[in-house]
């Protein structure tokens, strides 16, 4: 089953390597056979080729729209060579075998990404090239097909090894790689259409179009595989590309905790210095302050137990006292918008902490789709961007939050959206008070929450806990005054909550008897 190559055809966008290839080919003797680009820079390179033109006996036509679209090039990559009627159509109609095919295809995503104008982008969606390589990898029996520039070496090791032919395992791999790369390649003009061009939400089909950045040593757990992707075309930058300066590889896990620090820290993009702390992809301490010092330590008295083994991130550049106060506790990774050179001295002590620089925060109010596997389909859903302002707030208590309790009901607002549900967050004076996380109820995440801020209390020395004069958020409505009482127990004096339960009359009754200031957002942010 080993096939050797007598005859390639080369057709390539990305002209890398081609000199070489082209002349490691004509040396072992096979003969050339290329579009126009391509046999030009082949002749440059001083070797001989026969233009497909020539094969064909038509010119490259309609601005190269056809060149290599004709039974005389595909009848060579499509036949069956051991079937007698397919060799007898070869005899007839003067069809040559090709037994290596080259090719790498015009270059929508770099055209789509520079900007380029419509008819520039659709000129760039090749047809001929996928035709070429659909071709060869379904005969993979008989052609061997190389669509990546970077497989050029293993082509090389291949043909040495086995006497300039090429086995059907060499073949098969091959195939396998080019089916990918065309469905990539379709993916990405369909994604070009239904997003950038129709702006149309869900598209009828979806495809799940990443390009593999890394394997990862495993995945949540030791006895999961995992990688990390990036989409290929326009995507946001997150921490996939992001710089790491320093230490060990990101686990899938860092990579998931990391995220949810990165997006909510986002939240406080061109504010006043932020930090967040982030344990299992929930927020346990959340602060904004003068300085990033001021926030950090305010982020880590909220919950410094949980922050233990956390990942931290920050919404401006790190300094060097921030750096060393991070460092005084055991951190897995933190990632900010950049590091002067006191920070990054300050962390090169220690070794595996991942340092993670980014260019800028994502915008959090940006659209995309949010994809869940379930058993048999896929859910697919817009991203959470919405958002409400002071503006949008309805006071339903007959007392009004002050102007603190107000920025204080907005802060706590913004880090709940942030936490898996049920979400409960106090916060005081710009800081997590206290966080209750991914529970059944309202109630017990309103009473956990208070138990944690007793506990940082009894830490730190503090004669109150800091949920007292604190504004609590609830990340959905609270269906019972029982979770609201709860709260008020912890000693909130005031309440963020979207309102638009069954019995909201109940609660603002009990918010009015516990003296409570209590706004509605009308907008419910779940997080599961
Ligand atoms: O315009 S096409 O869709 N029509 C074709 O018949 C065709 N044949 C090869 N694009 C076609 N190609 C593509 O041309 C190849 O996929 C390759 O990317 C490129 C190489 O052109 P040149 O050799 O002229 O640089």
């Amino acid at each position: 089953s080993n096939v050797s190559i007598k005859r390639a055809l080369l057709s390539v966008s990305d002209k890398s390597g081609l000199a070489d290839l082209g002349s490691r080919l004509a040396k072992a003797g096979v003969e050339l056979v290329s579009t126009g680009g391509t046999a030009r820079a082949l002749r440059e390179a001083g070797l001989e080729v026969r233009d497909v033109s020539d094969v064909t006996g038509f010119p490259e036509m309609m601005d190269g729209r056809v060149k290599t679209l004709h039974p005389l090039i595909h009848g060579g990559l499509l036949a069956v060579r051991d079937d007698p009627e397919h060799a007898a159509a070869m005899d007839a109609h003067d069809i040559g075998a090709i037994d290596l095919v080259v090719v790498n295809l015009y270059p929508f995503e770099e055209t789509v990404m520079r900007g380029a104008d419509r008819d520039t982008i659709i000129e760039n969606i090749d047809i001929g090239g996928p035709s070429m390589v659909r071709s060869a990898a379904k005969n993979h029996h008989y052609v061997t097909i190389v669509t990546d520039p970077a497989d050029y070496d293993l082509l090389y090791a291949e043909l040495a090894d086995n006497d300039g032919a090429t086995t059907l395992g060499f073949r098969k791999h091959m195939a396998a790689k080019a089916f990918a790369a065309t469905a990539a390649y379709d993916a990405m003009i369909s994604q070009w259409f239904a997003f950038a061009d129709q702006r149309q939400m869900f598209p009828d089909m979806i495809a799940v179009n990443g390009r593999k950045l890394a394997e990862l040593r495993y995945g949540e757990n030791p006895h999961q595989q995992a990688a990390v992707y990036e989409p290929v075309g326009p995507h946001v930058s997150g921490l996939p590309q992001a710089e790491q300066v320093q230490g060990k590889e990101l686990s899938y896990n860092n990579y998931n905790d990391a995220d949810a620090a990165l997006e909510l820290c986002a939240e406080f993009k061109g504010g006043e210095p932020a930090v967040v702390i982030v344990k299992h992809a929930n927020p346990c301490g959340v602060a904004q302050g003068p300085s990033l010092l001021q926030a950090w330590t305010d982020a880590l008295q909220c919950d410094s137990v949980s922050a233990f083994g956390g990942i931290v991130a920050v919404n401006r550049p790190l300094d060097g006292p921030t750096a060393e106060a991070i460092c005084e506790i055991f951190t897995e990774v933190v990632v900010a918008p950049g590091a002067d050179d006191a920070a990054k001295a300050a962390f090169a002590k220690k070794k595996n902490l991942r340092l993670l620089l980014i260019d800028e925060l994502p915008d959090p109010r940006r659209g995309g789709l949010l994809l869940k596997p379930i058993a048999g389909g896929l859910l697919v859903q817009g991203r959470d961007n919405g958002a409400i302002s002071a503006v949008d707030l309805k006071v339903v208590t007959k007392r009004e939050p002050t102007e603190q309790e107000l920025r204080d009901c907005l802060f706590a607002w913004t880090v709940a959206r942030h936490v898996k549900s049920n979400a409960i967050v106090y916060a005081k004076d710009g800081a997590t008070a206290g966080i209750g996380a991914g529970q059944m109820n309202r109630r017990d995440s309103a009473r956990i929450a208070a138990i944690k801020a007793s506990e940082a209390a009894e830490t730190y020395g503090w004669s109150a806990a800091r949920t007292v004069g604190s504004a609590v958020a609830s990340d959905a409505f609270f269906p019972f005054a029982d979770g609201l009482l709860a709260a008020a127990e912890a000693g909130a004096t005031a309440v963020i909550q979207p309102g638009g339960s069954m019995r909201d009359d109940e609660v603002i009754a009990a918010a009015d008897a516990a003296g409570l200031a209590m706004v509605f957002t009308g907008m419910r942010h779940f997080r599961h």
